[in-house]
């Protein structure tokens, strides 16, 4: 992608030197809570496309949070006539960034992947990016975002102006936040990651239970050089189920990001930064 005006967190540029990987072994990490009206559609398309990926083994990774509905009886029934679809049924307390968290370090210890993916279970992703994605990583990138605000992105055609904005002001929000102005769209959750880069960031760090998550992990990717590229996706309108994010999350999420970001940043006010020491380069290692 282009790198645009450089900023603290310039994306660098695509690495000549990388070789494209052969055959890649891709997870997708699948959260789901209260998705029975569309768990198994889901599922369907996500594995016919999976077939023409070029060179790649996919594998699926639900991850259910107790949902009440059934979803995981569902996703069990699936997965006993498709070995590729794994479920993983959380205890205990929940949210969406927490179940990304257990179900990505579940899918690492288990699947041994090349690449992790996020992406939603209710339709809103379209399996047919998944191929752009992977791609994109093969090709060097560390992390892709399926992103709805770079040229051939779009939101759905049914929002209306305050869904549509409320989007842009989170999306605008984050950038500013994580001072990263090159990357378009920071708060969505279609996503592919090299295993390299995830194995880098402390996932059991990232302080979010909830939505916020996506946008501390793509802090984290920034913070470890990750070499970001975004891939437009025509984001979907919900067709079945319902919406889990409430605007009191979405609030708590804001505040969060607000106190550790900005926390970080007085830190670095105060600390001491080994350029304004006098002591030689390597001594501070
Ligand atoms: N395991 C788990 N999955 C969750 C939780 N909350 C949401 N999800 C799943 O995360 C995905 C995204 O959630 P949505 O409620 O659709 O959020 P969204 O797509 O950002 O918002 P809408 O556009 O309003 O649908 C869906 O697959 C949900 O089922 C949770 O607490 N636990
Ligand atoms: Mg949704």
């Amino acid at each position: 992608m282009k790198t645009g005006k450089r900023t603290r967190h310039a994306l660098r540029p695509e690495r000549q030197d990388v070789q494209r990987t052969p055959g890649v072994r891709v997870c997708i990490v699948l959260p789901t809570y209260n998705e029975a009206p569309i768990i198994q559609e889901t599922l369907a398309r996500i594995l016919k496309q999976g077939v023409s990926l070029p060179d790649a083994e996919l594998h699926v990774l639900v991850v259910d949070d107790k949902s009440p509905d059934g979803t995981a009886d569902l996703v069990r029934a699936f997965a006993k006539r498709h070995a590729r679809v794994h479920l993983f049924s959380r205890e205990g307390a929940h949210g969406l960034g927490a179940a990304y968290i257990d179900g990505m370090q579940r899918a690492l210890d288990t699947l041994r992947p090349d690449v992790i993916m996020e992406m939603d279970a209710d339709g809103q992703h379209d399996p047919k990016y998944l191929g752009s994605l992977v791609e994109a990583i093969r090709d060097g990138a560390d992390f892709a975002i399926g992103s709805r605000y770079v040229p051939g992105g779009s939101v759905p055609k049914g929002w209306g102006l305050s869904r549509k904005l409320l989007s842009r002001i989170a999306n605008l929000y984050a950038r500013t936040l994580l001072f990263t102005f090159s990357v378009k769209d920071c708060t969505g959750g279609f996503r592919a990651i090299s295993t390299k880069l995830l194995k880098r960031i402390d996932l059991t760090a990232l302080h979010a239970k909830g939505y916020v998550f996506q946008v501390l992990l793509l802090d984290a990717a920034l913070r470890s050089n990750a070499i970001v590229r975004e891939v437009p996706i025509a984001f979907q309108e919900r067709v079945r189920g319902e919406s889990k994010m409430r605007p009191e999350e979405m609030v708590k999420g804001a505040l969060l990001l607000l106190r550790l970001v900005s926390g970080r940043h007085l830190y670095s006010l105060i600390a001491p930064s080994p350029r304004r020491t006098n002591l030689p380069a390597g001594a501070l290692r």
